[in-house]
């Protein structure tokens, strides 16, 4: 019994020290991720950087409203503390007797109301800039799978154009086998490439369970919905590569399918149209598998 209760610590010690080491080794792989422009930050707290209007936008009104917050926390609790030591009871603070204050309630209910009118005005203005889906330059409809990306070129420069974007993070990385780099969980074989400065339309759908098509830095999330097709637009102010991921809970692989897109000038988004049209032709429609374009 007592040679067994030794084994059974020293046993445990051991898995301590495997535990402990792994952890340090994977702080010490942690350490070593930077910041992914386009992407996520190094201790960002902050929205990520909008390269859209709506996005741009979008973080405007949360700073809005954190300000309303602000003042609103500042005003309450400096009243309710200035009173509960100004007018302490050991100084001899006597309480008034009153109740139902018609005019006290009026201006507590009038004023709340008036801010949140304040916050409701602009909010629904960038709102309904984001439904304005008119006049858009290409059209891409946008299908979830699990667990993967299909984009299908509908509309302009591009149109027929059709591909799946799946993830192409070495499974070495995942398991912890291998330092994870900066793209970890954001790269995919073929990502969605569209042009700058020109107005991208997006439908989004699903084929088996609910999606999310989530960029950021665009200021885009919509739901991808099985049986149904919702829309939303984005125009990219700057060239390079932005990174999302998958927004609504699909399943086991809702990790593993992010979204990256690439924005390109125009006349590099058409000779990229040219290009791609060239490979799926060769190639019966299919996309050659992984890297083949990046
Ligand atoms: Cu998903």
């Amino acid at each position: 019994m007592h040679s067994f209760h030794k084994v059974t610590s020293k046993m445990k010690l051991k898995h301590y020290a495997t535990l402990a080491s792994a952890s340090f080794v994977s702080t010490a792989f942690a350490a070593q991720v930077q910041s992914l422009p386009g992407g996520p930050q190094v201790n960002g707290i902050d929205f990520q950087q909008p390269v859209t209007s709506i996005a741009f936008d979008q973080r405007s009104l949360n700073y809005m409203v954190m300000l309303i917050c602000l003042a609103i926390g500042l005003l309450v609790f400096g009243a309710m503390f200035y009173s509960a030591i100004k007018f302490r009871k050991s100084k001899g603070a006597v309480p008034a007797k009153f109740h139902e204050s018609t005019v006290v309630e009026i201006i507590w209910t009038v004023i709340p109301l008036l801010i949140v009118i304040g916050m409701v005005i602009p909010a629904t203005k960038v709102v309904l800039a984001q439904e304005d889906v008119a006049h858009s330059f290409l059209t891409v409809k946008v299908t979830g799978y699990q667990w993967k990306w299909g984009y299908d070129y509908l509309d302009g420069p591009g149109k027929g154009i059709s591909f799946y974007s799946t993830l192409t993070t070495p499974m070495a990385e995942i398991y912890g086998k291998e330092p994870k780099t900066n793209h970890y969980l954001l790269q995919v074989d073929h990502p969605l490439v569209v042009p700058v400065n020109e107005k991208v339309r997006i439908m989004t759908t699903a084929a088996d369970v609910l999606h999310g098509w989530y960029v950021p830095a665009f200021g885009v999330q919509m739901d991808a919905i099985p049986g149904e097709t919702r829309e939303t637009w984005f125009k990219v102010d700057k060239p390079g590569t932005y990174y999302g991921q998958c927004a609504q809970i699909c399943g086991k692989g809702h990790a593993f399918m992010p979204i990256v897109v690439k924005v390109l000038p125009l006349d590099q988004y058409q000779a990229w149209v040219k290009s791609t049209e060239a490979t799926l032709k060769k190639n019966g429609g299919n996309y050659p598998p992984s890297g083949a374009d990046s």
